[in-house]
C-alpha cells in the first residue's frame, strides 16, 4: 500500500523516466531503434527498477494511466530526436496485459502520435502472448486498428507463454521477440538453440522479422547473425541508456 501511493505521487511529480536500449539490425550493423523502459527516480532510494514496481502498478490498474504516459513519453522522445541532429529513431514501447485489455490503446496511440506529430512507422508496440490471448476477438479488432494507422507490433518474450501458434496467422504483427530464456545459453545447448533456430525460420516463412533479446556476448551475436535473426538487444551492445545518451550514440552514427 505504502508503494502504491508512492507510485501514485511518482506519477504526479515526475520521477517515472524512460530509458531507451538500442536494437542493432545484424544485417547493416546500424541501431535500428530503442525499447523504452521505465525507471524510477525515487526520492531517496536512487534508480527503482520495475522488478520492484511493476507487478503493483498491475494489481492496482495504476498501470493503464502509467501505461498512457509512457506512450505520450516515448513519443514526445521521438519528436524531439527527429527535430534534432539525432534524427528519427524507431521506439518500442511495452503495452501491459491490463492496458491492452481495459485501457484504450487506440486513442492513447493516436491522440500521442498527433499530440507530438510523430509518423506511426516510428512507434512500435511489444505486446505478450498473454495480452493478446486474453480476449482474442479485442485483440482482433485493436491489431486491425493499429495496423490502418501503421504502428508495428512485436510479440514479447515469444516461447514463453501459454498460447496456440494458431494465432500468428489469425493477429496482423509483424515481429517476434525471442525470449532471453533461449538466447542465453545459444552456443552451448542445443535445445535452445534449436528453439531459437525454430522461431527465425517460422518467423520468417510467415514474413515477419525476428529480434532476439539479452544478447550479452560477441558469439551469441555472431551465432544470431549467421542464422539469419534480423535484429538483437542486449548487454554486449549496450545497457538501457537516459535519453541524451542513447541519442549520442545514434548521432555518433554506430
Ligand atoms: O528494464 P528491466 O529489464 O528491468 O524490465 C523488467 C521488466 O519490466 C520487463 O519484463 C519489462 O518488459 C517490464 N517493463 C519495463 N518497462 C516497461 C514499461 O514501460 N511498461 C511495461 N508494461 N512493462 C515494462
Ligand atoms: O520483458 P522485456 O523484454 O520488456 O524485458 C526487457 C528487460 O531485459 C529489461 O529490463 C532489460 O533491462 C533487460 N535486458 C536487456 N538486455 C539484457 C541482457 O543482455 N541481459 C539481461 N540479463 N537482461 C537484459
Ligand atoms: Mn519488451
Ligand atoms: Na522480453
Amino acid at each position: 500500500l505504502d508503494l502504491e501511493m508512492a507510485l501514485r505521487r511518482a506519477l504526479e511529480q515526475d520521477e517515472l523516466v524512460l530509458y531507451y536500449q538500442p536494437k542493432v539490425n545484424l544485417h547493416t550493423g546500424r541501431i535500428s531503434g530503442a525499447e523504452a523502459l521505465l525507471r524510477w527516480h525515487r526520492p531517496g532510494y536512487g534508480i527503482v527498477y520495475p522488478a520492484e514496481f511493476v507487478s503493483v502498478l498491475e494489481d492496482t490498474g495504476l498501470i493503464v494511466r502509467v501505461g498512457a504516459w509512457i506512450i505520450d513519453t516515448a513519443c514526445r522522445q521521438i519528436a524531439a530526436w527527429a527535430g534534432s541532429a539525432v534524427g528519427p529513431v524507431t521506439v518500442a514501447v511495452n503495452v501491459a496485459s491490463r492496458q491492452f485489455v481495459e485501457g484504450d490503446l487506440e486513442s492513447e496511440v493516436k491522440d500521442a502520435l498527433a499530440q507530438h506529430q510523430v509518423p506511426a512507422e516510428l512507434l512500435e508496440l511489444e505486446l505478450t502472448e498473454t495480452a493478446l490471448m486474453s480476449n482474442t476477438e479485442r485483440t482482433i479488432e485493436v491489431l486491425g486498428v493499429l495496423k490502418e494507422l501503421g504502428i508495428k507490433v512485436a510479440i514479447d518474450d515469444f516461447g514463453t507463454g501459454y498460447s496456440s501458434l494458431a494465432y500468428l496467422q489469425r493477429f496482423p504483427i509483424d515481429k517476434l521477440k525471442i525470449d532471453i530464456a533461449f538466447v542465453r545459453d545459444i552456443t552451448t545447448n542445443p535445445n535452445d538453440a534449436a528453439i531459437a533456430l525454430a522461431i527465425i525460420s517460422m518467423a520468417h516463412s510467415l514474413k515477419l522479422r525476428v529480434i532476439a533479446e539479452g544478447v550479452e556476448s560477441r558469439p551469441q551475436l555472431e551465432y544470431l547473425r549467421r542464422n539469419r535473426c534480423d535484429e538483437i538487444q542486449g548487454f554486449f551492445f549496450s545497457r538501457p541508456l537516459p535519453a541524451d545518451e542513447m541519442g549520442a550514440l545514434v548521432a555518433s552514427g554506430k
